[in-house]
């Protein structure tokens, strides 16, 4: 059906586009594009049949807008959750809203409260701006909990908050002291 292509082909495009460019001899740039030309040819060499129409209707379709295409119609890129280091996009800093939260499984909480959130693979650990968000996050590894981070207190101590086009909100750690379960 149109809906598994396309949850195939969005997977697809966040493994190249956030983690393995090189996988199919992609080059992203230091801000994450690609060429969409040389994203279609190299998918093409690795059995992904790609093209232009595809690839507009699932960045237009996507629920979280994880896909930005470039103003010229030529290139493409994920707008966070990248873990590849050849990718360093300039987020623009950002005041929080008092509380932010993470949505994470409950045997990761022994860990979370002794080393506070850290990015993982990624290069940021991810916050969302409302509970549900973070719940579904959680749900992906396992039995959900949500927990609430002093956001704006963070920011006022000196921690640097960034957020992605997608609304996304980004920080490098949470030390468990701004921490709380919801
Ligand atoms: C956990 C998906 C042990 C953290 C989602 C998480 C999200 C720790 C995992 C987005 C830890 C990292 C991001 C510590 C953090 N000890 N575990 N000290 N600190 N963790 O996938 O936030 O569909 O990199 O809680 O919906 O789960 O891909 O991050 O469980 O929005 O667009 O380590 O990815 O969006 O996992 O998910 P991830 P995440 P997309």
């Amino acid at each position: 059906s149109m809906g598994k292509q396309h949850a195939e082909t969005s997977k697809f495009l966040s493994y190249v586009l956030r983690h393995e460019p090189q996988a199919i001899g992609l080059v992203l740039d230091r801000e994450g594009w690609a060429d969409i030309t040389a994203l279609i040819t190299g998918a093409r060499q690795s059995a992904h049949e790609l093209d232009e129409i595809l690839i507009r209707s699932v960045v237009e379709s996507s629920d979280k807008k994880r896909f930005a295409i470039s103003e010229d119609g030529r290139r493409i890129r994920a707008v966070q959750g990248h873990s590849t280091n050849s990718v360093a996009i300039t987020y623009t800093e950002k005041v929080p809203p008092k509380f932010l939260y993470h949505g994470t499984a409950t045997r990761f909480i022994e860990s979370i409260m002794y080393k506070g959130l850290k990015p993982g693979e990624r290069q940021y650990v991810h916050l969302s701006e409302d509970v549900q968000t973070a719940n579904a996050v959680g749900q992906r590894y396992g039995k959900p909990v949500v927990l609430k981070i002093e956001a704006l207190l963070m920011h006022q101590q000196g921690f640097n908050f960034y957020q992605a086009e997608n609304r996304v909100w980004q920080i490098y750690h949470v030390p468990s002291e701004y921490l709380s379960s919801f």
